[in-house]
């Protein structure tokens, strides 16, 4: 047991759900900013899982010019945070990343995004569970599936690994395995 693990263990309250965060980035030296990001998420979570790194050309909104191409990745935690204050101390990650306010899916240093949060299904005006996008997305559902085949996304009713093998491929390569993110995880202490 790692640390991290034994600290999360040792704290009040319940254990959490499984919970799935998406992680983009496409400016600046984009894997150091993922690699950023997972190890900042260790203050209030513990990593249990972190996928393959994918490179993948950037969707944009119609009409805008592509950006770079993303490195996105899947990271599984375990925490105790609620999901609005999950969404919250997110947040405060990408900004230590250098994430600065920008329109809505204009190039960036970093993104994190709630997947899912156990079988929880939210919709608030700030945060949506399962992510509005997660069923659409290759470069979201096929890291996921890596991580957690057998998981049944709650609104779809179908497993992770069933709504990977269905999903549309935009130009998705796997760049690099788990190794990437120099994480120790709970799946690597066994
Ligand atoms: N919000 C609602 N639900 C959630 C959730 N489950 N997780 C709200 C996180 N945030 C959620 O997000 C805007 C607001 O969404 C948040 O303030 C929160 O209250 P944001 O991160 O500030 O802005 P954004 O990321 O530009 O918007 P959005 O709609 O989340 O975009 P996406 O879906 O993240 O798409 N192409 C490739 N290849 N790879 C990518 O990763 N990502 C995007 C951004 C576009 N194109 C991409 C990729
Ligand atoms: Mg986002």
């Amino acid at each position: 047991m790692t640390d991290a693990d034994a600290a999360f263990e040792q704290s009040a309250g319940p254990a959490s759900s499984r919970v799935f965060l998406a992680l983009g980035a496409n400016l600046g030296d984009r894997e150091a900013n993922l690699r950023m990001a997972v190890r900042l998420l260790t203050a209030r979570a513990r990593v249990v899982g972190v996928s393959s790194l994918y490179r993948s050309p950037a969707v944009v909104r119609e009409g805008t010019p592509p950006g770079p191409d993303y490195l996105n990745a899947v990271c599984e935690i375990a925490t105790k945070l609620p999901p609005h204050a999950l969404l919250r101390f997110v947040k405060t990650i990408e900004h230590e990343v250098g994430r600065r306010p920008a329109p809505r899916w204009s190039a960036r240093p970093i993104d994190i995004d709630i997947l899912l949060y156990g079988e929880e299904v939210i919709e608030t005006d700030e945060l949506t569970v399962p992510h509005a996008m997660l069923c659409e997305r290759d470069f979201v559902l096929v890291p996921l599936a890596e991580l957690a085949p057998e998981v049944v996304h709650p609104r779809a009713r179908r497993r992770v690994g069933e709504l990977a093998e269905d999903v549309a491929y935009h130009g998705l390569e796997h760049v690099a395995g788990p190794e990437w993110a120099g994480e120790r995880t709970s799946r690597d202490a066994g």
